[in-house]
């Protein structure tokens, strides 16, 4: 892509609405635009970033055993009539009519739509356990949406569904779930840290959410150290291995939210014991029977008697993590994209184009990331150098390659990590090797 053709209408100014640096740059970067509160369009830029978050969310589902489908946005009343949380949801729930005068709503969550596809058409514990997900926009009516995506009224959620036949069979679905998120957030190049939970609406007596881990995250969490360093071992198991021994050991390890911890039961010393800022990117809850018994979604089990299915529910925020990310990774000067999320993989700054042995080189180089399979953002503006470099920090490609008169004269260009700001100067022939790693 070239950056002169390129759809990125960013900012000088700091926007005076964004209280936090997630928001301050998605804005400033020109990746979202609010359309009201805590409405988002994604431009280009965002919607690029959106869409691989997705994607390694998607993987690491699919790589557990997890079925992709898709429910609609918008949900008959009845079905929550029938789990009696039409009334309990209150004034979060976007509550619509349609021209027929029926009850329509703007799913918050999907607990009651994927338990009535569940029970129209599975009668047999044999066909269990099941696992479904899907990606879909979600509506909250937030008291205060705020911080831009991070909490949003309308924002992007995978969210997860597990059917099993008794209690043993649905702790094994949850610790799939467990595991797959600690992969899930490594792979995004996060630190996240599973903590025990309320269940709020959704309900139920087992929950854990994921907090990553960023300075200026909303609540305060107390971790022993030994959590911080899950990322490998999590992305080495797969749904075959014995989860059950790993997720028993991670949590008997202390960690707990601001509301919950309390220094006198607190197992782990002070001077070990993290005091970290936290945000949460994942919430996972086992509910058994809460909505199976009322909506009548049973099984026959063994002896043929019918029961009601076992469920749990597994909910990443896809848009959130946008945010997230950038909390977690940036400098004064921008964002810091780990490379799972980039939205290009390098940026390409040529420093005077109309030069003939500047447009050369670059338009070379160009076309060799195209063929490494890399995915440029070529800067051939006629801009002052200064912006072009400003400009690409602030936007946080992991790598920047700038060809200038000089280099192009002696066959090289300068790369830059954006992540440490080492800069080494490298033949044009040896820069995607070095890119590539
Ligand atoms: N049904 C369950 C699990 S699928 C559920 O809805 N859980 S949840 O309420 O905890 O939401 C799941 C995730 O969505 C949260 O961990 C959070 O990352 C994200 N999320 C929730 N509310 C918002 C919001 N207003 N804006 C952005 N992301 C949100």
């Amino acid at each position: 892509m070239r950056l002169s053709q390129f759809f990125l209408p960013t900012l000088k100014e700091n926007p005076s609405e964004a209280q936090i640096v997630s928001h301050r740059l998605m804005l400033r970067a020109g990746m979202i635009r609010q359309q009201a509160a805590g409405i988002y369009s994604w431009l280009p830029l965002g919607f690029r970033v959106l869409k691989k978050i997705e994607q390694v969310v998607r993987e690491e589902q699919d790589r557990f055993g997890c079925q992709e489908i898709l429910m609609p946005t918008i949900q008959p009343a009845d079905l929550w009539r029938e789990s009696g949380r039409y009334d309990d949801y209150g004034k979060e729930m976007l509550r619509i009519r349609d021209r027929s005068d029926r009850d329509m709503l703007y799913g918050p969550t999907n607990e009651e739509m994927v338990t009535d596809i569940f029970r129209s058409s599975v009668k047999s514990y044999k066909q269990l356990p099941q696992l479904l997900y899907h990606i879909q926009w979600k509506f909250r009516d937030e008291v205060r949406p705020r911080f831009g995506v991070m909490r949003g009224r309308e924002f992007l959620m995978k969210d997860a569904y597990s059917f099993d036949i008794d209690y043993e069979s649905a702790r094994r679905s949850y610790n799939k779930f467990f595991v797959c998120y600690l992969s899930t957030f490594a792979r995004l190049g996060l630190k996240a840290v599973p903590v025990k939970a309320d269940t709020g609406p959704i309900g139920g007596d087992l929950s854990h959410e994921f907090q990553i881990l960023a300075e200026t995250g909303e609540s305060q969490v107390y971790v022993d150290p030994r959590l911080l360093d899950l990322d490998t071992e999590a992305r080495q198991l797969g749904p075959d291995d014995d989860l059950a021994a790993f997720v028993d050991r991670v949590t008997g390890l202390y960690a707990a939210a601001d509301e919950m911890h309390d220094p006198a039961k607190c197992p782990v010393p002070e001077g070990e014991l993290q005091t970290r800022r936290g945000i949460e990117v994942g919430h996972i809850f086992y509910f058994g029977t809460k909505y199976s018994t009322p909506m009548n979604a049973t099984v026959a089990g063994p002896d043929g008697t019918p029961r009601p299915v076992e469920m749990g529910s597994y909910g990443i925020g896809v848009s959130r993590l946008a945010g997230a990310i950038i909390e977690a990774s940036h400098d004064e000067a921008g964002i810091i994209w780990p490379d799972a999320v980039a939205p290009f993989d390098v940026g390409l700054i040529n420093l005077k184009p109309g030069d003939a042995a500047c447009d050369a080189a670059a338009q070379d180089l160009y076309q060799r990331f195209h063929n490494a399979g890399l995915d440029p953002l070529y800067d051939d503006r006629d801009e002052r150098a200064g912006a072009k470099f400003a400009e690409m920090d602030l936007i946080g490609l992991p790598w920047q390659v700038v060809i200038g008169p000089r280099g192009a004269a002696n066959g090289v260009a300068e790369i830059k990590r954006r992540a440490t700001g080492e800069k080494i100067e490298l033949p044009l022939d040896a820069v995607v090797a070095r890119i590539k790693g």
